[in-house]
């Protein structure tokens, strides 16, 4: 699938951009993967991560699993990127949409906050998140993006240059595109 870039505007030194396409094929520092708590890979995004980047992120998978158990809704965790064009994956748990609107938002910011956090900590420049918890987690495509807009928007951070937000599908494409406007 060819990616395109759709948007961009400047969050204090951050450039957003909007784009649609396929995570796996844009070049970063990080990509973030919308993972589940057994870090063993999965359908959708996850599998598209693991299959592309090889059996290394596996690998660190387990690796990081062995030694402090599951990742919780929420966190997040690093490993290397593979094959993939970047250095590093960013795993982190979305919660599964369960009409508790307050708790599963807080969730999901603390998602992008986490992943932002460590992406700070390991000096990434440039960051791609796919559309977390909107596959088969359910979770409502225009609430989802307005909370990862606006975590992104009040991350201050000294070191990242650049985040994209990845949209596979054109709902989310156009629910990401109107709230850049
Ligand atoms: N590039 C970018 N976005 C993608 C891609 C891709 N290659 N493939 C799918 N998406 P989902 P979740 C979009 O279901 O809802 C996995 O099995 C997709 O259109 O991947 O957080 C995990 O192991 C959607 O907008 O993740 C977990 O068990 C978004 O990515 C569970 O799914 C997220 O959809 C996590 O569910």
């Amino acid at each position: 699938m060819k990616t395109e870039t759709k948007n961009t505007i400047n969050s204090n030194i951050m450039q957003i951009e909007i784009r649609k396409g396929n995570i796996t094929k844009i070049k970063v520092d990080a990509i973030v993967n919308a993972a589940n708590s057994s870090l063993l890979g999965g359908g959708g995004v996850d599998g598209a991560i693991h299959r592309v980047g090889g059996k290394q992120i596996l690998e660190a998978c387990i690796e990081i699993r062995n030694r402090q158990g599951k990742c919780k809704t929420g966190e997040a965790i690093a490993t290397t990127a593979g094959n993939l064009p970047a250095k590093f994956v960013i795993h982190t748990v979305g919660p599964i949409w369960n009409n508790n609107e307050e708790k599963c938002s807080k969730l999901l910011a603390d998602c992008y906050k986490n992943s932002l956090k460590l992406a700070e900590s390991l000096d990434v420049k440039t960051i791609s998140f796919p559309n977390i918890s909107t596959g088969v987690y359910r979770f409502p495509k225009e609430l989802a993006g307005k909370i990862a807009m606006d975590e992104v928007k009040k991350f201050h951070s000294e070191r990242l240059e650049k985040v994209i937000f990845v949209c596979f599908d054109d709902e989310n494409e156009e629910i990401y595109t109107k709230l850049l406007e």
